[in-house]
């Protein structure tokens, strides 16, 4: 079958070039230079400019239309909304640039086509044009970056002390989260001290790691609460990536990485929102980290401040006495 669309392909060629020799041929044979752009030529090239630009409206709006539900449902935190006003904004600004200009390009080309009884004006300089094209786009670029800076600032300013701490640690390929435990403190890491039995590289002798509770298949938490998260990576680069949260944040090992935001939307409110009884929220590896970084990923679930106590006691509820003494 390939071989059939090969050799049609190269007969359409063919037949494509020979139609083009008997073109130039007959304009030889008329003594007419077949090479010459005649006014008749630009004439059609103006109209074929006019309706390319008119498909490409349509062709852009279909995308448009078309494509919007494969975008990111309504975001599921607090500053994720601030975040998408602000991609909202800027893609409104891209699409008045892209239909003013474009229009400009084609309407200009199908207008002033060339003909022999026309003359183009020419100049080389204009002040006002020039301060025109630099001054509107350097002020709207500054608006934007502004508006951007300023909500980067408020994600990544420190959390509140008294604010939940959650770590989660990668590694090639996998997610595990570490809560704080009723002391709000993590015990003490040290990269030295990572080995089979200690993947984590957790370090035993400082207290306040004792009530710590380790779950590496769900990161569950609570809604309409600050949690902060800390991030670390054992081996290389992940990157932990809260796509519904419009959050992502590099995981570097040898260092502490760490940002905050607020759960607003729970799962099962999610559910009902895209129409998909299965949905979970999903935190994704997003750097390119090895062989099976396609699937680095955990579960996160998003419930009532209830759920997330049942689900913290159902993961602490084997703890040795002493440990349980000072989660509870
Ligand atoms: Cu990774």
């Amino acid at each position: 079958m390939k071989f059939v669309i090969y050799f049609i392909l190269i007969l359409a060629a063919a037949a494509i070039w020979q139609l083009v020799r008997v073109v130039e041929l007959s304009a030889k044979l008329k003594g007419v230079d077949p090479n010459k752009v005649t006014d008749k030529d630009n004439k059609l090239n103006s109209r074929l400019m006019f309706l390319f630009m008119i498909f490409l409206w349509i062709f852009s709006l279909w995308c448009l239309f078309n494509y919007k539900d494969r975008l990111l449902p309504v975001s599921a935190s607090e500053h994720g909304i601030d975040i998408d006003w602000l991609l909202n904004f800027n893609m409104i600004i891209i699409w008045i640039v892209f239909l003013v200009t474009n229009s400009l390009l084609f309407i200009m080309a199908w207008k002033y086509y060339g003909r022999s009884d026309r003359k183009a004006a020419y100049f080389a300089h204009n002040n006002k044009l020039e301060m025109l094209w630099t001054g509107v786009p350097a002020i709207v670029l500054f608006v934007i970056i502004f508006m951007g800076i300023r909500l980067w600032n408020r994600t990544l300013e420190p959390a509140d002390s008294k604010v939940r701490i959650v770590e989660v640690y990668a590694k090639q390929f996998s997610f595990t989260a570490r809560y704080s435990g009723d002391d709000n403190k993590l015990g003490k890491a040290n990269y030295r001290l990572i080995m089979d039995a200690n993947v984590l590289g957790l370090d035993s002798s400082d207290v306040a790691g004792h009530d710590d509770v380790i779950i590496s298949d769900t990161l569950f938490i609570p809604v309409n609460e600050e949690v902060n998260f800390r991030f670390r990576s054992q081996d290389v680069i992940h990157s932990a990536y809260f796509p519904h949260f419009r959050a992502q944040m590099n995981m570097v090992p040898g260092m502490e990485t760490f940002f905050h935001f607020k759960p607003v939307v729970t799962t099962e409110e999610m559910r009902k929102i895209t129409g998909n009884p299965e949905f979970d929220y999903v935190l994704l590896c997003n750097k390119i980290c090895g062989a099976a970084h396609y699937n680095m990923q955990i579960k996160i679930v998003v419930g009532t401040k209830e759920q997330y106590e049942a689900f913290m006691n159902r993961h602490t509820e084997f703890l040795p006495a002493e440990k349980t003494a000072q989660v509870k």
